[in-house]
């Protein structure tokens, strides 16, 4: 194992990493942005290095520093948390060519799937459902237009180097379908440098669904169920639960190892999430992410497992400490993301938080990295807080999620608090009846006053 991981990240997901480091006796090493001296990572972390000034790129994005920072503090390996440099295949390549292990999946396989049109082909290939699309990337707008008229409108034109909603252009009928190509083709060449676009069928009212797989790199995988992620504004996620309301047993244990089995015959190694869009009973492959997602602690609260420490694991090259069959889920689990932002626009609102109290109590976990006093920098994400409840059941982790939000006191910032408020009021949140475009409609309907 690890004598020493620096960690390439801030804020929440950096302390959570420096617990698993701290129970597993690695020693931590935090880099900060001079923005950032004052962070609880830097304080918990047992070492802290400043890495340049607070914008992202000349800091947590900034390669030779970070691999400086290691170098001169002697970790053995860096874990990249999310965002930032977590889906780098070129970073990957240069901590590797520095001997420090990058703590997630190869280089090849981050590249892989960073390219939307080799992802879909290669899931395709390996037995994954996806949605129908054309076969690769579309040369023309006249090959655009047969295709879209073989797949029957309305179909979504998509960057092959966008995903999470980057780059992507719908067209309704034959009439957007030139308009939607051109458009979209431009915009992937100014957002990417990459003007490569593909077409897929365009599903009206998807739920989005995406299952936690774990690799060893060594052929064997398994899968950790499904998480819903449906509650989404302008494809920023907002509430997270497992199991999905729309799955059950038998089709999670179908879809799963459907994709266990795609990363092991990949060699795959970490964590990984393989995304879906889910309609009328059926999967459609959108995406994988090669990375540790925000959403991973409902995961971790139905299972009861330790991803961070499983990718410890797996990336100091020792097994998985699970098998495929001693994986059961347990109950219900609920995040919501909590963002410092000003409704009803969601204006992002840094500054001094004067008092903050986290809830507790059973079933309940906070992972943020805020105190009493601490100044939220403009520079970053404007998440502040995960609040992760978790019962025996939806009922009573949709009451213990609004038991938590009554103890939650953060104090000096607008927060997005009143809004799980608000959607704990909601018959369809209750019921689990919603899709990706309940979110948005419901704000247009609630903030419309
Ligand atoms: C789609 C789709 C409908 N049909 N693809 C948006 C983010 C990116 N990961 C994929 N996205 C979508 N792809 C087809 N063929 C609708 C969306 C989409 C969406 C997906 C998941 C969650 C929220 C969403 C909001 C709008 C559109």
């Amino acid at each position: 194992m690890f004598n020493k991981v620096l960690i390439a990240n801030r804020g929440e997901i950096a302390l959570r990493v420096i617990r698993a480091c701290r129970e597993m006796g690695i020693a931590s090493v935090a880099v900060h942005s001079t923005a950032d001296s004052d962070a609880m990572h830097v304080r918990m972390a047992d070492e802290a290095i400043c890495i340049g000034p607070p914008p992202s790129a000349q800091s947590y994005l900034h390669i030779p520093t970070i691999i400086s920072a290691c170098e001169i503090s002697g970790a053995d390996a860096i874990h990249p948390g999310y965002g930032f440099l977590s889906e780098n295949a070129a970073f990957v390549q240069v901590v590797e060519d520095h001997s420090i292990t990058f703590i997630g999946p190869s280089a090849e396989h981050i590249r892989m799937m960073g390219d939307k049109i080799t992802a879909k082909e290669t899931m395709k290939a390996l037995g994954v459902p996806c949605v129908p699309g054309s076969d690769g990337a579309v040369p023309d707008v006249e090959s655009a237009r047969r295709i879209a008229g073989e797949i029957g409108y309305p179909v979504i034109v998509k960057a092959t180097a966008g995903g999470g909603g980057r780059g992507m252009k719908l067209a309704r009928s034959a009439a957007e379908i030139d308009s939607a190509f051109r458009t979209a083709r431009a915009e992937a060449k100014a957002a990417f440098g990459n003007d490569e676009v593909y077409l897929e069928k365009y599903l009206g009212a998807p739920r989005h669904i995406e299952i936690q797989v774990f690799g060893d790199g060594k052929g064997n995988a398994v899968h950790l169920g499904e998480r819903d992620c449906s509650l989404q504004r302008r494809h920023q996620k907002v509430l997270e639960e497992a199991p999905s309301p729309a799955i059950d047993t038998e089709t999670r244990a179908r879809i799963g190892a459907t994709c266990a089995e795609a990363v092991a015959r990949i060699g795959y190694r970490g964590a990984g999430t393989i995304e879906f869009l889910y309609e009328d009973g059926e999967f459609y492959f959108i995406e994988m992410n090669t990375r540790l997602q925000v959403e991973h602690p409902v995961t971790e609260a139905v299972f009861g497992v330790d991803l961070v420490r499983e990718q410890l694991r797996v990336a100091a090259g020792q097994p998985l400490s699970f098998s495929q069959d001693e994986l059961q889920v347990g109950g219900h689990a609920i995040e919501v993301r909590i963002n410092a932002e000003r409704l009803p626009k969601f204006t992002p609102c840094p500054g001094t938080v004067a008092t903050y109290h986290a809830p507790g109590g059973l079933g309940v976990r906070m992972d943020s990295a805020l105190y009493s006093g601490y100044t939220i920098p403009p520079y970053y994400d404007s998440l502040i807080a995960k609040l992760i409840v978790h019962g025996r059941d939806r009922p009573e982790a949709l009451a213990r999620l609004r038991r938590a939000l009554g103890e939650l006191i953060i104090d000096g910032v607008d927060s997005s608090v009143p809004l799980f408020h608000a959607l704990l009021e909601q018959p369809d949140v209750l019921s689990g009846e919603y899709n990706i475009h309940w979110l948005e409609k419901f704000l247009e309907h609630a903030l419309a006053d």
